[in-house]
């Protein structure tokens, strides 16, 4: 296999060798359940495609899905210009989509919906929503069979996943961003879940590096372990860094961001090194857990017990690989969050940046100063924080009800118009969705949110109006009867419009019409008719009414 992650672009070197997320957790069984990857050379434990709500996948959905969508920014806007859309736009995983197969039923990829229908039709000008100047959108989940990886139990998470990079002056133009959403489409709940993300650094030349972490900046790099990165591979004298920093972490179970967990490096010894590479899914879990692979404590260079190895910065004395004696070799780097609980039918999210920088200040004999390498990262978050919801753009419509005197009946029904996705809707008094009943007077706020703390809040008024009760629906009555020119009227005023239904002789329905006070028979021609009056949802009234010649 080669390295996947060329820095800079076109030069040939790669920084990266392999990544992958990590999710361990328990069921109320304690059974563990465990996806990861190390290469994908020993096994497969993530599938292509979405789960359905039943938590489920199969073999025509992993499919369609098996590949990426890749959209450049100037790709909407020449469709949006008015060119033909690019396949990517056409065939953009978002719900509603009849592309495919099975139309998506669930909130997939981000997309404008042009006509708020909710709905994606690239027809209807509705466009995918990415982040950056380039980005790749895919959806993967580790339902789809047996973890040949891992060896661990299956979660039935579905995971969005989108990477997107920007064209910048600054230090943003070699990183690359990466939006991972995961949703537990089981019905199982797993407690003291970790997320982590595994990556294999390889700057360079991959025999001669040093890693470490910054756990302020929820940060696992890599730095060369002599003077001169070994060519043909490596970066030669002129000293490049890369660093995987977490910019928007895991949210914990009491809805903060998680800190940085734990964080590791991994060597490539199979069997027998404490830090070496996991074979078995409790021994991924471990590692995800803050012990070393056999369940033990990880220990410093001083033998104290710590959750972070090689926390501090190489010139700063303390534990740095460079600073504690070790050998520069092949290492790579774990960092895990939570623990969370995954409940059916949660989300969770994370936001990471691939940082690379070179810098004469790294070069030279003696641990380098990486300084500069962390003002770079320091840029980048700010960046990631300040971008974060460009592609989040909501506005809302909202159908509200108002409550009668002493029935607590009132609803709001909102619809979106412009961003649509995986968003959740929360209101003031603790109810859930985009529809809510059962309102008495009063006023309501309405947050809706994405899943990386972007939201927008809406407020409502439910007011408190007379209305036409139960009992006096049921005691009105439709005059004339019999009527010669198919005009009715109801004996009571009502204060606002009822559903009317009618039925003809055979009970076949044959018109609805929504009135106040006049039923219009005019266009059938002479009989029986019954005529259903419905107010809302709740009681009805049926009259048996007769049009004459
Ligand atoms: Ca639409
Ligand atoms: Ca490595
Ligand atoms: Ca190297
Ligand atoms: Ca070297």
């Amino acid at each position: 296999m080669d390295a996947g992650y060329e820095a800079p672009k076109g030069s040939g070197i790669n920084a990266i060798f392999s990544g992958s997320i990590w999710i361990g957790g328990l069921d109320s069984g304690n059974t563990l359940s465990m996806a990861g990857h190390l290469y994908r050379q020993g096994g497969v434990d993530f599938f292509a495609g979405p789960v359905s709500d039943s938590g489920v996948t199969n073999t025509a959905v992993c499919n369609e899905f098996d590949r990426v969508w890749k959209l450049d920014a100037s790709d909407i806007e020449n469709f949006l210009a008015g060119q033909a859309a690019v396949e990517e736009i056409i065939s953009w995983p978002a719900k509603g989509n009849s592309y495919f197969i099975n139309t998506i039923s669930n909130d997939l990829a981000p997309f404008y919906d042009e006509n708020g229908d909710g709905s994606y039709n690239h027809e209807d000008g509705d466009y995918p929503l990415i982040k950056g100047d380039q980005a790749v959108f895919w959806v993967f989940n580790d339902a789809g069979n047996l973890h040949t990886e891992t060896g661990g139990g299956q979660f039935g998470i579905e995971v969005h996943a989108m990477a997107y990079s920007f064209i910048d002056s600054g230090h943003v133009n070699n990183t690359t961003f990466y939006d991972y959403t995961l949703i537990n489409r089981s019905d199982r709940e797993y407690h003291d879940t970790y997320i982590g993300v595994f990556t294999d650094i390889d700057l360079g030349e991959a025999s001669d590096d040093f890693v470490g972490f910054d756990v302020d900046r929820k940060m696992a790099y890599g730095y060369n372990g002599d003077a001169f990165d070994d060519l043909p591979n490596g970066y030669g004298a002129d000293l490049a860094m890369i660093g995987i920093q977490m910019n928007k972490a895991p949210y914990l179970d009491n809805g903060a961001e998680s800190e940085m967990h734990n964080s590791t490096h991994l060597t490539s010894t199979f069997f027998g090194d404490p830090y070496g590479t996991p074979s078995i899914s409790f021994e991924y879990y471990n590692f995800l857990k803050g012990l070393d692979e056999f369940g033990s404590p990880r220990l410093s260079s001083q033998g104290d017990t710590v959750l972070h190895t090689y926390p501090d910065s190489p010139n700063e004395g303390g534990e740095s690989m460079c600073n504690t004696g070790i050998n520069a070799g092949e290492y790579k780097t774990l960092m895990s969050f939570g623990p969370v609980t995954l409940s059916a039918g949660d989300k969770n999210s994370f936001s990471y940046s691939v940082v690379w920088a070179r810098d004469s200040s790294f070069n030279g004999s003696g641990c380098p100063d990486i300084s500069m390498f962390q003002d770079a990262a320091d840029s980048v978050d700010q960046f990631y924080n300040h971008n974060k919801c460009s592609t989040f753009d909501v506005s809302t419509n909202g159908i509200v009800k108002d409550s009668e005197v002493g029935q607590n009946n009132g609803s709001i029904d909102i619809s979106l118009i412009g961003s649509s996705g995986n968003y959740d809707y929360s209101w003031s008094g603790g109810q859930k969705g985009d529809s809510i009943g059962g309102l008495a007077s009063g006023s309501y706020t309405l947050t809706i949110s994405d899943v990386f703390g972007c939201s927008v809040e809406k407020s409502f008024t439910v007011s408190e109006v007379v209305g036409i009760s139960d009992f006096e629906l049921r005691n009105i009555s439709i005059y004339p009867n019999p009527s010669t020119d198919g005009l009715y009227y109801f004996d009571k005023a009502m204060d606002e419009k009822v559903t009317v239904e009618v039925f003809d002789a055979l009970g076949q329905h044959i018109k609805t019409q929504m009135t106040s006070k006049q039923i219009s028979l005019q266009e059938f021609t002479s009989g029986y008719f019954f005529i259903k009056v419905k107010m809302s949802s709740r009681e009805t009234s049926l009259h048996k009414v007769l049009k004459t010649e």
